[in-house]
């Protein structure tokens, strides 16, 4: 017994049935995207890496209190370290981290948190984050930056909240 030859109403239905399939994977993706943040917010650009470091507000990276909970920084990836780093951040405010890199690309991933970023050069993201216990916790490179990348950990110490 031989093959059974496919007719035209077959292949109407495995085309049906190819398209729904393919709806289904581009609306998962686009659900997924939207849904759960997977790209990277983007706060702005700037045209030279190399000088990010010594123009603001990266020439200054300290924590600033803007608002009644909210404490932006802005935090430079460099070979093969962070700064600031140690970063004292106050227990349950909301920090918004704003990241870049001065030279190639690095990793942002602070251990024991969601926080888990890629520094690129010439691009500044951003994520925002509240630590609920204090302690300290290490910032590691994630991305093969070079003979030190190994040793690139920063440091972000969360001080108790102080009850008054
Ligand atoms: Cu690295």
């Amino acid at each position: 017994m031989g093959a059974v030859p496919c007719s035209a109403q077959c292949f109407i239905w495995v085309f049906i049935a190819m398209l729904l399939l393919s709806l289904l994977l581009i609306g998962t993706l686009f659900f997924v995207v939207l849904d759960y943040g997977v790209v990277v917010k983007t706060d702005g650009y700037h045209p030279n890496p190399a000088a990010v470091g010594t123009t603001a507000p990266f020439a200054d990276p300290t924590l600033v209190r803007t608002g009644p909970n909210a404490y932006p920084v802005h935090m430079l990836a460099h070979l093969w370290a962070y700064t600031p780093s140690p970063l004292h951040v106050p227990q349950g405010a909301a920090i918004t981290f704003y990241l870049t890199s001065a030279d190639v690309v690095h990793g942002f991933q602070v251990q024991g948190t969601t926080i888990n970023m890629t520094a690129v050069p010439g691009i500044i993201g951003y994520v925002t984050y509240s630590f609920a216990h204090a302690g300290t916790y290490n910032i590691i490179c994630n991305e093969f930056c070079g003979i030190e990348h190994q040793s690139m950990i920063g440091r972000i110490i969360v001080d108790p909240e102080k009850r008054t």
